[in-house]
């Protein structure tokens, strides 16, 4: 109990500011985990009438994407139907649990050059996507060209 008293009661009021500073950095560090972790969750599967259904992030920014995502997807063993959304970029698919799993199918949208929720695109597929698809184009946020000044 003595290691208290070390403390001179003008420095109380400075340690409790120290306090404060490690709370404020705790609930940082909070709000930042939970914001990794929401970022990188997968939606877990659900059962739906059809067979299941798993709601998966992707990268497509235009409807190029999403046709290039739903029509691969199409042609995987098991595959119901693909709904790419293009306002969240969310693919939300319905396929038979037997015949394939949630991680083939984010493999194969990696594989045509989209991330799939953590798994990364394909970089070579990624290359061979036409020119509007790659980043930085449609509704991604360009740096806007500087408008030539007046002179006074
Ligand atoms: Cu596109």
């Amino acid at each position: 109990m003595q290691g208290l008293d070390i403390r001179s009661k003008d420095k109380l009021g400075f340690k409790n500011l120290e306090l404060e500073i490690m709370n404020m950095k705790t609930l940082f560090s909070t709000i930042t985990t939970f914001l990794v972790m929401t970022s990188f969750a997968q939606k877990e599967p659900v059962k739906v009438a059809k067979g299941h259904q798993v709601e998966i992030q992707t990268s497509a920014i235009c409807a190029m994407c999403q046709h290039a995502i739903e029509y691969d997807l199409t042609f995987a063993k098991g595959v119901k139907s693909a709904d790419l959304n293009l306002d969240n970029k969310v693919v939300t698919i319905v396929y038979n649990e037997d015949k394939i799993t949630p991680e083939e199918l984010r493999t194969r949208i990696t594989k045509v050059g989209y991330h799939a929720d953590f798994m990364a695109r394909d970089s070579i597929a990624y290359e061979n996507l036409p020119m509007c698809c790659k980043d930085g184009n449609h509704g991604t946020p360009k740096v806007q060209k500087p408008t030539p000044r007046k002179n006074n």
